[in-house]
């Protein structure tokens, strides 16, 4: 395999990775010269082998790549695209090396479909407003599947959509019930036009009110009108007709072909001109800024750089390189420099690279063993590992002292020819650098980073102590790799997490990975026994090992007792049962598939003399291909933080099993601290607050601000089912994106992919999920820097102010009672930390009145007086739901209207920032509702085919609102013509102001 796999590296491609407000995980899409380079895409590997789908992802980039020229006004196009292929297709020739590409850090997934979105595309968004979010997911049926663009328009469209959310941190201007469920409205009083508006950008828009019934299966004009507002329920439905609209691009309707750029700021431009008012979460999170006031301001675009270019057509297509996965190869970087013998960490690095050795490489791997001290030295060249004999022998090369000093740029150097070996491209390599200590020997890292980014190979770095180098998280950010960091205090077992993460770079199906339920480390007291306990699900139990390291040398120093879900004891006697003395290792293999339910574990210190520290490990793989494993991955905010500048670290985990989110699921982050401060736990929360910006994805955030220092703070998350309530997100029957289609054309909607396209205006229902099975899991999350501290810093100073609030909404409101009810999650004291001490509140005519007002504290501000539920000054807990009834004028004949803004403080007096605005309308005449007043209702589902067949004949509504009328029939099956050009010559205007149309029979 090696000599093929040399010939067949005709070129490699390398990606320069970068830190653009990024998380954690590395990106090398960058902008320059108005060209996007450094884009990956990559197909999972449980998409079977398609020549189409390649083709396909390529028109696709040609298209986007012309749109995006476009959209953006000459000013940003894609260059170059690298897709990378799985391991599982067939080598061909043109499939060149990985190099650093790998299917966890892509920028584009094909893969199978996540449920909560499918069959449509959707962008997964940890951050924020202008941040860089995580990857576009693209079921394969949805890039295959010519439907795809009979009803959501042309796919390069649909890319540069999402890429508005990717790359630029824009969301989405139409309602979302799905995404964004608890803000979700489909019609606002506007105090600037004083009439009941769709939810819109640009304003532009040619509609119709339409509510449609689905156990009828039929739509007519909704009840009300833009004086009054419309009848729960009620849709603004876009018609594929327009005049004059040509914005927005993340609005979502650009199957028409007049949507052609984002929304802007500019007055005089109205087919372009941003909504400001419109209640989605595009002005929810971005502050009501128009995309292109969040585009002028990114690191693309600010400073005016990329400036307009002409470019010809020619130039617009994108080169495209296509990479293929290829075996593992990964060389351990070992410190052996004398400081490793304080506080056992010698010991501890060796134990857990024998685990690696022994359990957690797979058959099929290639490793490598390099040292070093003064300098770097290989102590193993590159070994297929296929049989015990190769694990042994890597075994025997493992180190066995430590002493003298450290050279980690030689090291790095020397694992690189270590992967050069026998003339083979370095490329795609990984090498794990474990070390503790400050560099005392040139070449230093400093001088060999170019080199090292250069060769492509991947730097995964393992801080050991607070003392490791500071530069390792650039290395591993150059080359795309992971930073880890082990802080050698009890509690801590990122060890092996890092040895684990070599694995997983593999390409490995999510059937065949490696899954993690416990990682800790205990300090027991002489004689001591220390009791602990997992729950292994049913979705688990194959290769199952319970691992356990101690310190002590030359001795067994613990012994461990297992108890197995039915009772059964395992111990000493049991055959599985294998203690190395050499490498200080006890481990525990469960032969065939452990018994799901608890299993608990007893370790006893058999020295009674003295304490011993036990770093504990308790593995599992997926029960069958058929079972998807529950799987948790995280993310920090970044690897370095800028706590001086005021910045936070946030933490992210993601809970799924196969592509499905698991909500409800509880959540932890165990942050450790430099400074010898013990460790803090947070709960992470999923709740669409704070700094979770999507409720119910299975993305669960939250901020850390108890910082103690300078330093590396390393973060554990534990993660189990919460008592049974975790749900598995099975469906969500409702499509947060509509397609544009003629109404009377929505019958019969086909699927994509196996999921049906929702017919739009289905009224929004709750994700559906199943129970998930009880679980539990422990990994580690990563770790970030702090190089500075804030001038005069000292810990527990009050640094940071409350959180800002992002989910301010109005839940009711009463003309007669003349309240409004205000709904929002209290922020902490510091962010998402404890309580704030007093909420401002702001009431304003409008939210126009308040954007155009520098100072919005210069409005109305609430006081007791106006409450009738709520305290100003008792602000709740973090992620409390806070609820205030206010009270309000209401002067106005029919409909009075209020915008609200609000603010937290703290006891420190500090001050978080305005939250969303919202605009509350009081309206005396609520529009009744219900299938129709025409005898529409009461069909039951028996009777749909019915009136599928008699609508041939035209079942006409007539609705007296206005003194117009309105018709809408439905079609037989056999007649559907679908058209989202326009084209379709069964409408026709009707020329009344609304724009509502007549369909004829
Ligand atoms: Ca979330
Ligand atoms: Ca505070």
């Amino acid at each position: 395999m090696k000599n093929s796999q040399a010939f067949l590296a005709v070129a490699v491609f390398l990606l320069v990775h970068s830190n653009v407000d990024a998380l954690t995980r590395p990106s090398s899409i960058r902008l320059d010269n108005n060209s996007y380079t450094g884009v990956v895409v990559a197909i999972n590997n449980q998409i079977a082998e398609s020549d189409v789908l390649i083709q396909r992802i390529k028109d696709m980039f040609i298209e986007a790549s012309k749109y995006l020229y476009q959209a953006t006004r000459k000013r940003a196009y894609f260059k170059e695209v690298t897709i990378l292929v799985p391991k599982t297709w067939t080598p061909k020739p043109e499939y060149e090396l990985p190099g650093n590409v790998t299917f966890d850090y892509a920028d584009v997934i094909v893969a199978p479909p996540n449920p909560r979105w499918a069959p449509l595309t959707y962008t997964k968004q940890y951050q924020g407003c202008g941040k860089q979010g995580v990857h576009i997911h693209f079921m394969d049926a949805f890039l295959t599947d010519p439907n795809t663009e009979l009803y959501y328009g042309p796919l390069g469209r649909t890319l540069v959509h999402e890429w508005g959310h990717l790359r630029w941190g824009l969301f989405d201007e139409y309602p979302d019930a799905v995404g964004d469920p608890d803000n979700y409205q489909e019609f606002y009083f506007s105090p600037t036009t004083n009439q009941f508006e769709g939810v819109r950008c640009s304003y532009d828009y040619n509609s119709v009110p339409l509510i449609f019934f689905p156990d009828n299966f039929f739509y007519r004009e909704c009840n009300g009108g833009p004086d009054v507002g419309y009848e729960d329920g009620c849709v603004y439905y876009v018609l594929v007709e327009q005049d004059s609209v040509t914005s927005s691009i993340m609005y979502g309707t650009y199957p028409l072909t007049e949507i052609s750029y984002f929304c802007d700021n500019n007055e005089t431009d109205t087919p372009n001109l941003h909504n400001r008012e419109a209640p989605n979460k595009h002005n929810r999170l971005c502050g009501r800024r128009s995309s292109w006031e969040v585009l002028r301001d990114h690191v693309d675009f600010a400073g005016d750089i990329n400036q307009p270019r002409d470019l010809t057509a020619d130039e617009l297509i994108p080169k495209f390189t296509i990479v293929q996965h290829r075996d593992v190869r990964v060389v351990l970087l070992v410190d052996t420099s004398g400081s490793m013998n304080t506080d056992n960490r010698f010991t501890k690095m060796i134990s857990s690279s024998a685990n690696y050795i022994s359990s957690i490489v797979n058959d099929g791997s290639y490793i490598g063993i390099v040292e070093f001290n003064y300098l770097g030295i290989m102590l193993k060249n590159l070994t297929l590992v296929t049989s015990d004999d190769d694990r042994q022998a890597l075994l025997d090369a493992l180190p066995p002292k430590a002493e003298g000093s450290t050279a980690i740029g030689d090291g790095l150097l020397k694992a690189i020819e270590v992967l050069s070996e026998g003339g083979q491209d370095p490329a795609g390599g990984i090498i794990l650098l474990i070390t503790d200590g400050e560099e005392r020997e040139r070449p230093f890292i400093a001088d060999v980073i170019d080199f090292v980014s250069d060769s492509g190979v991947i730097v995964d770095t393992l801080a050991f102590t607070q003392y490791a180098e500071s530069t390792l998280p650039d290395l591993s950010l150059a080359t795309g790799g992971k930073a880890f960091f082990y802080s050698n205090e009890p509690g801590s077992n990122t060890l092996y997490e890092a040895f684990a993460a070599t694995m997983e770079r593999g390409d490995v199906i999510d059937a065949e990975k490696r899954v993690q339920l416990l990682g800790t480390s205990w300090v027991i007291s002489g004689g001591q026994l220390r009791e602990g306990g997992v729950f292994m699900d049913n979705t688990i139990g194959k290769r199952t090992e319970f691992v356990f390291s101690w310190t002590a040398q030359n001795v067994i120093g613990i012994e461990v007792t297992l108890t197995s879900p039915n009772g059964s004891v395992i111990n000493s006697s049991f055959e599985g049962y294998g203690v190395d003395v050499t490498f200080r290792l006890l481990t525990i293999k469960l032969p065939g598939i452990a018994e799901p339910g608890a299993w608990d574990f007893a370790v006893l210190n058999s020295d009674a003399r003295s304490d011993e520290e036990v770093s504990i490990t308790i593995s599992s793989y997926p029960v069958s291909d058929d079972v998807e494993p529950i799987i948790v991955t995280s993310e920090l905010s970044g690897s370095i933080t800028a706590f001086a500048q005021g910045e936070p670290l946030v933490a992210y985990a993601e809970l799924r099993q196969g592509f499905s989110p698991i909500i409800y699921a509880n959540v932890w982050a165990t942050i450790e601290r430099p400074g010898g401060f013990p460790p803090i736990m947070v709960q992470l929360l999923d709740n669409g607050a704070g700094a979770d910006i999507t409720k119910y994805d299975g993305v669960y955030s939250r901020t850390f601000t108890e910082f103690t220092g300078i330093g590396f703070y390393g973060i554990k998350i534990d993660v189990d089912n919460n008592q049974g309530n975790a749900i598995v997100i099975d469906a969500s029957p409702f499509s947060k994106a509509r397609p544009i289609i003629n109404p009377d054309q929505v019958f019969d909607l086909p699927d994509i992919g196996g999921f049906q396209i929702p017919t739009p205006g289905t009224p929004p229902q709750e994700p559906k999920g199943r129970a998930a099975p009880m679980f539990s899991r422990g990994i580690s999350g990563g770790s970030s820097r702090v190089d500075e501290v804030p001038a005069g810093f000292t810990p527990g100073n009050d640094i940071f102010p409350p959180g800002n609030i992002i989910d301010l909404r109005v839940t009711a409101s009463s003309f007669e009672n003349k309240t409004v009810t205000l709904m929002w999650t209290a922020p902490g004291d510091d962010l998402d930390l404890g309580a704030a001490s007093r909420y401002e509140i702001f009431r304003a005519s409008s939210i126009i009145a308040l954007q155009n007002d520098s100072n919005p504290d210069s409005h109305y501000k609430l006081t007791s007086d106006d409450l009738l539920q709520g305290n100003l000054t008792a602000p709740q807990d973090y992620g409390t739901r806070e609820v205030f009834i206010i009270e309000v004028p209401v002067n106005a004949s029919s409909v009075a209207s209020y915008a609200f803004v609000m603010r937290a403080y703290d006891d420190a007096g500090l001050v978080s920032d305005f939250s969303n605005v919202v605009q509350a309308t009081l309206r005396e005449y609520i529009p009744p509702s219900g299938p129709s007043s025409e005898g529409q209702g009461g069909l039951t589902g028996g009777q749909i085919a019915l009136v599928v067949i008699f609508s041939v004949l035209g079942i006409v509504l007539v609705i007296g609102i206005a003194g117009a009328s309105f018709k809408y029939l439905t079609k037989p099956k056999n007649t559907k013509t679908v058209d989202v050009e326009g084209e379709n010559t069964d409408k026709k205007k009707d020329g009344n102001a609304n724009n509502a149309y007549v369909v004829d029979a």
